[in-house]
């Protein structure tokens, strides 16, 4: 099997990266075309024949692909290859309805995890190491990302998983670990916990490699703290293979995006045109050397600025900004994707009117849903009994239909504020975007 892990790519000049990205691109378009019939249709209404992409400067040509696609697709309508082929699957942190399943043959896990494996290694990983994987194993694509990369990168796995946080300061005390993979809460959180037990200089963590939610520098700086590492950003999404996507270097000033695989382009959201490196945008990635779910230009939703310039690490590859926002109102919270409109969806289902707020929080470093929702004129004279099972009937439907706790307050009708405007559904208090 053909392996991808090469460091000197990461550092190869930007001619060499073109040319692999060209070859890749002109066999990955013909690869689609032939094998996935929703895109084909796509090429075609849009007029445009594999012949026609030649180079990476054609890429502006072929239409995106969204996360409605998918769902449309959904499950197998976007396989570029036969099933049989296939030996894995991992899906979005999202929920019924609106989950993202992708598809790995076992070219594209290895490959995923060469990923991974520059990611550990740019944070100074190597066979030495310890680490520690507290992303959660399962469907979400943490766990299996860094344990995979961590394997290639010879270095001692701790499967740990999420949670049990007396377990994994116990685990890394007695282990050793050296370096923890998590959510960027979660290394807070553990930080906390660490310091509350006294335990700081029994560990020996030197490094983190945290992502899968967007997290700010003074949050890098808290967690640099308390843990007495250096905190790494690592970027990614199930679409076009899970974390790894990109990373953060020595340089901790943006993170590479690994060009021998994914093209990075940034458009305008409101338009779809391309923009100059530099500019802000919406981030737009095709997967040219994935062989069962190879994604070509998918709009990822997330905003951000691509920089070509020099590194201090000696990347060549274009560096990202983290996250600043998103061009649709997807909100992550405890590293789950949330739609207001799957709120929305359980509110009409039991009768209510579409006047609700949601209100996401961050108390002890753990994110905090609350969803205030105007009672009906006729429940408003009802008891404080019959309102508050009300409000647990909804925190069970909202449960179900996210998979995570939301608060639900019943309020008077007509005391949120309405706007005269796009109405405000969403305060984030969080403020987690720069
Ligand atoms: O979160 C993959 C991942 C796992 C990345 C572990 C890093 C570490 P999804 O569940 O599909 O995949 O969510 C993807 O999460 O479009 C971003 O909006 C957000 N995201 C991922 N990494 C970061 C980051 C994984 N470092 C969505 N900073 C993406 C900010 C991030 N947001």
């Amino acid at each position: 099997m053909e392996h991808y892990y090469h460091p000197e790519i990461e550092c190869a000049s930007r001619e060499e990266i073109l040319k692999l990205q060209n070859e890749r691109l002109v066999k990955q378009v013909k690869h689609v075309y032939d094998n996935v019939p929703y895109y084909r249709k796509k090429m075609d209404e849009s007029g445009v024949k594999p012949e026609d992409i030649q180079s990476v400067e054609d890429l502006h040509k072929l239409p995106f692909l969204t996360k409605d696609d998918l769902r449309e697709a959904y499950p197998y309508g976007l396989l570029a290859v036969p099933v049989g082929d296939c030996v894995r699957i991992q899906s979005t942190s999202g929920t019924t309805g609106r989950r993202v399943v992708a598809f790995y043959t076992q070219h594209d896990i290895d490959l995923w995890e060469d990923c991974c494996a520059r990611a550990i290694m740019a944070a100074g990983g190597t066979k030495e190491d310890v680490v520690h994987v507290s992303y959660g194993y399962g469907l979400f694509t943490g766990g299996a990302g860094l344990h995979g990369g961590s394997h290639k990168v010879g270095s001692l796995t701790l499967p740990m998983s999420s949670g049990n946080t007396d377990r994994q300061i116990q685990f890394m005390v007695d282990l050793g670990s050296t370096i923890l993979c998590c959510t960027p809460s979660y290394a807070a959180y553990l930080g906390e916990s660490i310091n509350e037990r006294g335990l700081k200089d029994k560990i020996k963590l030197k490094a983190g490699i945290f992502g899968a939610e967007a997290w700010t520098e003074e949050m890098r700086r808290d967690i640099e703290k308390s843990l007495g590492i250096k905190a790494y950003d690592i970027y990614g999404l199930t679409e076009i293979s899970g974390p790894g996507v990109s990373f953060e270097c020595s340089a901790q000033s943006g993170m590479h995006v690994n060009e021998d695989h994914f093209i990075a382009e940034i458009i305008d959201p409101k338009t779809g045109e391309v923009l100059p490196d530099g500019e802000k945008g919406e981030l737009v990635f095709t997967s040219i050397t994935k062989e069962a779910f190879p994604l070509l230009r998918y709009r990822t939703r997330d905003i951000c600025v691509l920089t070509r310039e020099k590194c201090s690490c000696g990347r060549t590859h274009v560096k990202m900004t983290k996250p600043m926002g998103r061009s649709d109102d997807m909100l992550i919270i405890k590293g789950v994707n949330v739609f207001p409109s799957q709120i929305e969806t359980v509110l009409l289902n039991k009768g209510y009117a579409a006047n609700y707020q949601i209100i996401v929080d961050r108390v002890n470093n753990s994110d905090t849903l609350e969803v205030q929702v105007e009672m009906t004129a006729e429940m408003f004279s009802d008891s404080v009994s019959v309102i508050s099972a009300k409000e647990k009937e909804l925190v069970n439907a909202m449960k179900s239909m996210l998979g995570i706790y939301a608060k639900v307050r019943l309020v008077a009708p007509k005391s949120i504020a309405r706007s005269e405007g796009k109405a405000v559904r969403i305060i984030d208090k969080r403020n987690l975007y720069q």
